[in-house]
């Protein structure tokens, strides 16, 4: 029995194109990707604005409250809630040089109406957070903005957004790179500083997501540590990933198993979850995987991070106190890995 409560997104599930190869697998329709999760074993799923309201664009204001609440009847009848709503910042054409951070007016103008229509949508899904993945804001080419008026801009968005709904709280979801090279938000420290920077700090936190740690060179357990000290850790994205390459988004703890039981260690350790928090996970289906797999990695990722609940239990905090009381970290790293092989 988890401790946990675990969400998905809809694009989890996905049909297999890469930047070098068209789809693999058929779409699954929304609402039967609902049924599988409920079914798999989750409890809340996790969206985009337009993964709620497909063609965002097209629609009024009202329009997307009636579409969203259409999404809310559908998440009821199968037993599961929205964790966070996400605008998708880099998709439209729009969004070419960025959101929040665009260097055209216009452009960022229109990063706040989705950024907005986030809002409404989290609102009559019954949700009260927004994760910001700032997927463009930053360079490609250093010379075209300023890293001050990056940071500035982002900041005042922010602000805005906390003006623009008393209770909302924003999760910021760290990254280094990919699609954009210098991000503005590379790791948590940086979410953290613009926290503080807000009008609001109570109500801008962070998710962090495995991958994303690791591409930045750093240690997700140690990050998910840093922002659950500053009590901001409101949501995190475990999955995993081979080295600093391109975001693998692989199931979680598949390549780096000592890591994953380091990351659901830290969240048990620090009562992860008791308000409320979900482990979300953020996971994609390898690109050979056939239709019937399409939710495969799902299934072994919550089987894996199950496992490591069950590992994390079981860790003996006595032996660890007398090696540290000892020195002999030699000794603790191979109770850990005696631990994890089951030896
Ligand atoms: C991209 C990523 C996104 C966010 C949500 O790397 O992780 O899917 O989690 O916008
Ligand atoms: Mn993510």
């Amino acid at each position: 029995m988890s401790r946990f409560k675990y969400s998905v997104g809809p694009w989890n599930v996905h049909e297999g194109a890469d930047a070098y190869g068209p789809e693999v697998r058929d779409s699954i329709p929304f609402e039967e990707k609902l049924k599988k999760f409920k079914e798999i074993g989750f409890d809340a799923v996790q969206f985009h604005d337009d993964d709620a309201v497909p063609n965002i664009n097209n629609y009024t204001e009202e329009e997307i409250k009636v579409e969203a609440a259409k999404v809310k009847a559908l998440l009821d009848k199968y037993g599961l809630v929205a964790e966070f709503v996400a605008p998708r910042l880099w998709f439209d054409p729009r969004t070419v040089d960025g959101g929040f951070c665009s260097n055209s007016a216009e452009d960022r103008e229109y990063a706040m109406w989705r950024a907005y229509r986030s809002i409404d949508i989290a609102r009559v899904l019954g949700c009260d957070k927004i994760v910001l993945w700032l997927a463009r804001e930053g360079t490609l080419c250093y010379e075209s903005k300023s890293p001050v008026d990056n940071t500035n801009r982002l900041v005042e968005a922010i602000n805005k957004m906390l003006d623009y709904d008393k209770d909302i709280k924003i999760m910021i979801e760290t990254k280094p790179n990919e699609p954009i090279d210098r991000s503005v938000c590379p790791t948590l420290g940086h979410a953290m500083a613009i926290s503080a920077a807000s009008k609001d700090p109570s109500r801008v936190g962070g998710l962090l997501e495995t991958a994303h740690a690791m591409l930045a060179g750093l240690d997700p357990a140690s990050e998910i540590g840093f922002a659950l000290a500053m009590g901001k850790l409101w949501g995190v994205h475990l999955n995993d990933q081979n080295g600093m390459k391109y975001d693998q988004d692989k199931s979680f703890g598949v390549e780096n198993l000592r890591a994953a039981f380091n990351q659901i260690k830290v969240l048990m350790e620090n009562g992860f979850g008791e308000n409320g928090e979900y482990i979300g996970l953020d996971v994609k289906a390898m690109r050979t995987e056939k239709q019937e797999g399409s939710y495969q990695h799902l299934i072994n990722s919550l089987k894996i991070a199950k496992a490591l609940e069950a590992k994390a239990e079981k860790f003996d905090y006595d032996f660890q106190k007398k090696c540290v009381a000892e020195r002999d970290y030699e000794k603790l790293e191979l109770y850990v890995m005696e631990l994890l092989m089951g030896l």
